[in-house]
């Protein structure tokens, strides 16, 4: 059975635990990983013991395949599983599903330079600054705008089907949101009525953040100073 090492609450690792559910997969063992106590993040010496392409998730399949990169995962069990497609059928479809997917990238790539640069919770383990954080934020902010604009009237984030998409979003969200507490900015309607539904999918699992950082996490907008502008 192949084997997923996984971080429980991380929002790249979420992604894959999400397209699981949604693709009906439950031939994949999965292997919970926690950073040492009192760390958001793995010391460099142990998570490449952990995971030879240095970030987790990874997937390690039955003839010894290793994938790392959460898309690439997805990419994979596309490639390698039955079940539903979850990438789009026509090419239309598929390139609408990767510029969603990409703007939702993005948007947690610069949500992470907000938060390892801005979060009380990051002091120590990375350099403080409020220039990074307020970048971070800003870019976030104006690809989740962007994101907003991509959002049609259909009823999943990039089409009429759940996507990996889907699973992109939520995952990133659930984080932002759930971990940080910053919430989707009000001029983003369908990204916000989105959310509201797919969150009451059962691919998404409940919470389950370890209370002492999250009690340090949250509030992130008021730690760093940053307003979402209207
Ligand atoms: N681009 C990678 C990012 C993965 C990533 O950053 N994972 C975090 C956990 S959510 C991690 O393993 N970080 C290593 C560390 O912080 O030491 C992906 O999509 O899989």
């Amino acid at each position: 059975m192949p084997k997923l090492y996984n971080f429980a609450f991380g929002p790249y690792p979420q992604r894959v635990t999400i397209y699981l559910a949604e693709k009906g997969l439950s031939d994949v063992e999965l292997v919970r990983l926690e950073p040492p106590r009192g760390r958001t993040n793995w010391p460099p010496s142990v998570i490449k013991g952990l995971s030879p392409n240095g970030s987790l998730p990874i997937i390690v399949d039955d003839d010894g395949t290793v994938v790392g990169q959460s898309l690439a995962i997805l990419e994979y069990l596309e490639d390698t599983r039955g079940g539903p497609n979850m990438r789009g059928k026509t090419p239309k479809d598929r390139a609408r599903t990767r510029e969603v997917t990409t703007v939702l990238d993005e948007a947690l790539t610069f949500f992470g330079i907000w938060a390892r640069h801005g979060s009380r919770l990051n002091r120590g383990a990375d350099r403080e600054s409020q220039e990074a954080a307020e970048i971070g934020a800003e870019r976030y902010f104006q690809r989740l705008r962007l994101a907003e604009r991509m959002i049609g009237d259909a009823e999943f984030i990039a089409g009429n089907t759940v996507t990996t998409a889907d699973c992109v979003a939520m995952a990133s969200l659930h984080f932002t949101l759930g971990f940080y507490g910053v919430p989707i900015p009000s001029d983003c309607p369908r990204l916000s009525d989105w959310y509201a539904r797919f969150s009451l999918r059962p691919s998404v699992p409940p919470p389950d953040y370890p209370p002492e950082q999250h009690a340090i996490a949250l509030g992130l907008m008021a730690q760093t100073g940053i307003r979402i502008r209207s």
